[in-house]
């Protein structure tokens, strides 16, 4: 058994053992309530569900494993680069431990044997029209893969119930060393000719993605690192999350659960907010007829789109009542790395006019900037402009928590989601 899965296998045959042996004793206790506001309301803040890799504060933000983005940043191993290794990440989500450089160098080399993406895959993208959404390409292409699921085929062949987790696990790891690939073949089929670039095995997971995709700039494998790594997990309940959960709880393959994930991340108020901020804000400065708006000129844009009954994109958030720190990861990186670029000025100076705007309606929960309201700009920065990709960059970096996370669920042997539904009859008679 390799090394990750030796130690996963103990930390979750403990932690199994344990959790038993509470259902036994106090099985029957209640850990929380629902309103009528929750019932209709999107289930907001209801606990039910249990997600070992990460847990979201409402104020301090994500924390994987216990760790903060800035404590991550100073902790996991960063190679030959200045930030995280999305390997280290996912090591941390699956075993609870922060690993060494030998142990992400470890596994940069196994997704790198692991990276091959079907040659039927890349054939049936091909096939689509190239002005295809890159979501849907991606969606479909994750799918595709479904044929090579060794879960699926385990399945087939009679596995018992306690190996579930093992062919999870090798599902999981392939499924995320083929990501880059797949996606880098979408980027380049669609925006460059079908001109593709093979891949860089002298680079980890991130940088070799980002040379893929065509840049080579040393700072921009910088992006990659950090922009894998704080996209990657929020919890169990987001809809990307709670989507690969769902479909995998019905033991369906974990090709077919990520694609299900993916689907989710897709729509406008989830992970596609990241390329209708950017969109928003080309729009905005073309309205404007200049690169450099005012303040005055960004509040008065912000009026309009609120007046139109749009959402301001990339502001608000279902738990979050504070920046987000993956907002602020990203500003420091530009702050950083990036010094005068004019998209990110603006995504600066919308981050002082927004806050105030939508506090100012009295509804909006939180009125501050969430992860997609910065990754625009960099990508463009970094000659990434085509904005209809930057979802499939956010969800392949989400693959890295819900792959960990479907090992961890069957490995916990949690049966079929199945939570009760009621009528608005039902809700009446007894509340009306
Ligand atoms: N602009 C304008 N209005 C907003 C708003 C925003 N950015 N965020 C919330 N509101 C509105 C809601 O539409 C809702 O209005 P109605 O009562 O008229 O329907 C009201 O404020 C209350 O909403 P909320 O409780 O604060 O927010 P929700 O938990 O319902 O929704 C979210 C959260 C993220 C969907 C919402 O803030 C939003 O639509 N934001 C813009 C899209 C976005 O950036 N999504 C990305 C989120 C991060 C991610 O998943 O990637």
């Amino acid at each position: 058994m390799d090394p990750l899965k030796q130690l996963f296998f103990e930390k979750s045959s403990d932690l199994s053992a344990r959790v038993k042996a509470l259902l036994k004793e106090k099985g029957g206790a209640k850990v929380d309530e629902v309103s009528l506001k929750q019932l209709y309301g999107g289930a907001r803040g209801v606990k039910m569900m249990v997600w070992e890799t990460s847990a979201l504060d409402p104020y301090e933000g994500i924390r994987f494993r216990g760790y903060s983005i800035p404590q991550l940043r100073e902790l996991l191993p960063k190679g030959q680069g200045k930030e995280p290794l999305p390997e280290g990440l996912f090591w941390l989500m699956l075993v609870g431990e922060v690993p060494t450089q030998e142990q992400v160098d470890w596994l940069s080399e196994q997704w790198r044997q692991r990276a091959e993406v079907p040659d039927y895959t890349l054939r049936m993208l091909d096939a689509l029209p190239a002005d295809t959404h890159p979501m849907v390409q991606f969606v479909s292409g994750i799918a595709s893969m479904s044929n090579s699921s060794i879960f699926a085929r385990r399945y087939d062949e009679g596995m018992s119930k306690t190996e579930y987790w093992d062919a999870v696990y090798e599902d999981a790891m392939n499924l995320i060393a083929r990501l880059p690939r797949l996606a880098a073949w979408i980027y380049r089929r669609s925006f460059h000719g079908g001109k593709h670039i093979p891949a860089d095995p002298s680079l980890d997971w991130a940088a070799n993605f980002a040379h893929m995709l065509g840049n080579d700039d040393p700072d921009f494998y910088n992006l990659m690192r950090l922009y894998t790594t704080i996209h990657a997990d929020h919890e169990g309940g987001n809809a990307s999350a709670h989507t690969t959960h769902l479909v995998g709880s019905t033991l369906s393959n974990p090709y077919l659960a990520f694609a299900g994930g993916m689907s989710a991340l897709a729509g406008p108020l989830h992970g596609l907010a990241n390329q209708e901020v950017i969109k928003w804000i080309f729009n905005m400065l073309e309205a404007l007829g200049t690169q450099t708006p005012t303040k005055e000129q960004i509040a008065e844009y912000v009026h309009q789109t609120l007046a139109k009954g749009q959402v301001i994109p990339g502001y608000g958030h279902a738990v979050l009542r504070r920046p987000d720190p993956r907002f602020m990861a990203q500003k420091r990186f530009a702050e950083e790395y990036i010094k005068d670029d004019p998209i990110v000025e603006v995504v600066w100076k919308i981050f002082e006019v927004v806050p105030p705007i939508l506090q100012g309606l009295g509804k909006v929960k939180n009125p501050w900037p969430n992860v997609d309201a910065h990754s625009g700009a960099l990508l463009v920065h970094y000659g990434i402009t085509e904005y209809s990709f930057y979802t499939v960059l956010f969800g392949v970096s989400r693959a890295l928590g819900v792959m960990a996370a479907q090992c961890w669920a069957r490995a916990m042997g949690l049966p079929i989601e199945r939570p009760k539904s009621v009528t608005s009859e039902w809700v009446f008679e007894n509340f009306g």
